[in-house]
């Protein structure tokens, strides 16, 4: 391969990059510029793929980090095969495009993960090495390296200054993770100008002490020492690796270094003048060189070639290993809804008072035993979260093959993980925390519902319940945000037969996130709770003559069959509505909806602790509502309940009160 035709190439992507943003007069064409050379020598000289085969577990990752260039990563797309046209090249940020303004996951082939937030590429890549790792512990086999594949990410001056990414970063060093490799598009500018203003520290330091090994690459169009450091990065597999390569943002075009070159179009004459610089073989928009597509197909048939070693490879374990190949295609079996429901050993629970985070301790470990590609773990609160599988080692640097993860205190980035993991694929990822600390996950439980990553949350200590740790401890408005998010399944179940259809919902979950909403505090059974829930709402307590529904969710379930009781006695007819999750009961059809939620019964009343936002479409205009709206308190959680209106004799008198 001549080095003409790898500088041609390169200038090709920033040709097209800078077209695509002139186009649709939108959109980032410095960064593509400047990256150009780094991203071409990773894609052409290391980059382990096969656009004709895009879902191959074993290829390397590449995921933008830096979303903003997505221009960057369409050429690319385009040029190395992948199910980008040309139409869709022109098309760039246009409705119904294959190339949508940031990479969205499941619109182009090839693109890894959703990224424009900055940070969040980086910390998923970094759930996908731990997937990877953890896949290579249990499956590998001498002469069978059938999991070895490499992450790689592509960030800039935003990624590194973003919190999410150095929570990320500080576990990948920590755990080893050997296969991971970041290259930092350091150009000292973002879209105020520069670094200077607001970002000082030596950034390849800190990496030292995340525990990466570090380069430097001075000059980000030298090829070659980039080729070379990355060549180094994937040898040292007992850290990850940090690549700083000097560029210039804008790089050849006349507004070279300005910040100007951010997030505008070049303008059209300053495209020629870039084009001219390249020496760029025409200056006609969309312009790629015969000779490129033939370099391309001449390297895509190597890369080609590597995966067909490799399935040659797979094949051979399958035959060598046929109980790990038979495990492995059990991992990527979807579970049935049917199977579920059938174990009866998995609906069986002592009739006693419980906490339905430690009910669903219990579901995690008898699921353990049924399900072998369970993998997960909390924010350094196993213990609090329950989440712990019993008998199963913990991930580390020198045990891969544990199952329990130890995400440390960093929820933000243990959601992005989380997502890594699911999107790596063959493994059924869960996290955990307190309820409350969902606001410090949120922006990744977002990327789970926009990708439609089915990954577990749990979310304990649900309510004013958890008591005397106080009102930073105690969730309000945290319900209503997650159901406000869309494409998201909040699940908050009331006893131990609800939180196994809560786990099953989740189990079965293909293309949305499912967050379990869970009690610190004890809950009774209820007589009549049922498999219904994955229904997300249900008649869990009827009455001949229907005058009032009380609908309540979770730890409130048992009040609303209080207050029934006491109602009954005074001839209110009372039905009670258990609804553990908003969203799937909006899933089913107008005449189940109607059979639990009739329309001509109006007066209702919504019965939960925590914020009656969200309840308003239940509630109607003459019903009631029994919620909190206020922060909570310090207290032991039985007073609290008591001191926020949680009992019998009020929620009978706000009955009162509508009929
Ligand atoms: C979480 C988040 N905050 C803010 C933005 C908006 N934003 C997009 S790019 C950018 C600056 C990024 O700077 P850098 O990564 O250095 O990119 P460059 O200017 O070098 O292209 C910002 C603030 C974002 N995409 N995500
Ligand atoms: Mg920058």
């Amino acid at each position: 391969m001549s080095k003409n035709i790898d500088q041609l190439t390169v200038n090709t992507i920033r040709a097209l990059s800078a077209d695509m943003v002139q186009k649709a007069n939108s959109g980032h064409p410095g960064k593509p510029l400047g990256s150009a050379p780094m991203a071409y020598t990773l894609w052409s000289n290391h980059l382990n793929i096969d656009p004709k085969n895009p879902k191959w577990i074993n290829r390397d990752r590449f995921i933008l980090s830096a979303g903003h260039a997505s221009p960057l990563i369409y050429s690319l797309l385009h040029l190395f095969g992948y199910d980008v046209n040309m139409d869709d090249i022109k098309g760039f940020r246009q409705f119904n495009t294959r190339t949508p303004g940031h990479p969205e996951f499941g619109y182009t082939d090839g693109v890894e993960a959703t990224t424009g937030p900055l940070g969040a590429g980086l910390s998923t890549a970094v759930g996908m090495a731990m997937a990877q790792a953890h896949l290579a512990a249990k499956y590998n086999e001498p002469d069978f390296p059938v999991f070895d594949n490499y992450t790689f990410v592509l960030s800039g001056d935003g990624c590194m200054m973003e919190g999410i990414t150095s929570e990320a970063s500080s576990l990948a060093g920590t755990l080893g993770l050997g296969r991971f490799i970041v290259l930092y598009d350091s150009n000292s500018i973002t879209i105020e100008g520069s670094t200077d203003l607001a970002f000082h520290e030596n950034v390849r330091a800190r990496y030292e002490a995340y525990g990466f090994e570090t380069f430097l690459v001075e000059d980000g169009n030298d090829m070659e020492a980039i080729d070379a450091a990355i060549t180094k990065a994937k040898a040292n597999l007992n850290k990850p690796s940090f690549i700083e390569v000097r560029t210039k943002i804008g790089a050849l075009s006349p507004l070279e270094g300005s910040a100007k070159t951010h997030g505008a179009p070049l303008g059209d004459d300053n495209i020629v003048a870039l084009k001219e610089n390249m020496e760029y073989p025409s200056m006609d928009p969309f312009y790629v060189d015969d000779s490129v597509y033939a370099h391309m197909e001449a390297l895509l048939g190597e890369k080609h070639d590597a995966y067909l070693e490799w399935e040659k490879m797979f094949d051979g374990y399958k035959t060598a290993y046929p109980e790990k190949y038979a495990q492995w295609v059990e991992d990527n079996r979807e579970i049935t809804m049917d199977e579920l429901f059938e174990d009866a050993s998995l609906w069986e629970f002592e009739n006693k008072p419980v906490a339905t985070r430690s009910l669903s301790g219990f579901v995690i470990n008898r699921l353990n035993k049924k399900y072998n590609n369970l993998f997960g773990g909390a924010a350094d609160l196993a213990g609090s979260t329950m989440t712990l599988m019993d008998g199963e080692t913990s991930f580390s640097k020198d045990n891969y093959a544990g199952k329990n993860l130890h995400f440390g205190v960093r929820e933000h980035a243990m959601a992005a993980m989380g997502n890594g993991i699911t999107l790596y694929g063959g493994l059924k990822a869960y996290v955990a925390t307190f309820f409350v600390f969902a606001d410090f996950l949120k922006p990744m439980a977002r990327l789970s519902s926009l990708m439609g990553t089915p990954l577990t949350y749990v979310l304990t200590h649900d309510s004013i319940g958890v008591g005397e740790d106080g009102p930073t401890h105690e969730p309000i408005e945290q319900l209503t945000m997650l159901r406000a998010q869309p494409n998201f399944v909040t699940f908050r179940p009331a006893d131990a037969t609800e939180t196994m259809a809560g786990w099953a919902v989740a189990m079965t979950a293909k293309s949305y996130p499912v967050g379990l909403i869970l009690t610190r505090q004890n809950l009774p059974q209820l007589e009549n709770s049922s498999k219904d829930a994955i229904k997300g709402g249900y008649i869990i307590s009827d009455s001949d003559k229907v005058d009032v529904i009380l609908i309540a969710s979770g730890s409130e379930v048992s009040l609303a069959l209080d207050a029934k009781v006491e109602l009954e006695k005074e001839g209110v007819g009372v039905r009670v509505v258990s609804m553990p999750s908003m969203e799937l009961f909006e899933m089913q059809s107008d005449e189940y909806k109607e059979s639990v939620l009739p329309k001509a019964v109006r007066k209702r009343v919504a019965i939960e602790a925590a914020s009656g936002l969200s309840w308003g479409k239940y509630v109607g205009l003459e019903g009631a509502y029994l919620t909190i709206d206020t922060f909570g308190a310090s207290g032991k959680g039985d007073v609290l309940f008591k001191e926020f209106g949680f009992t019998v004799e009020n929620l009978v008198n706000k009955v009162k009160g509508i009929l």
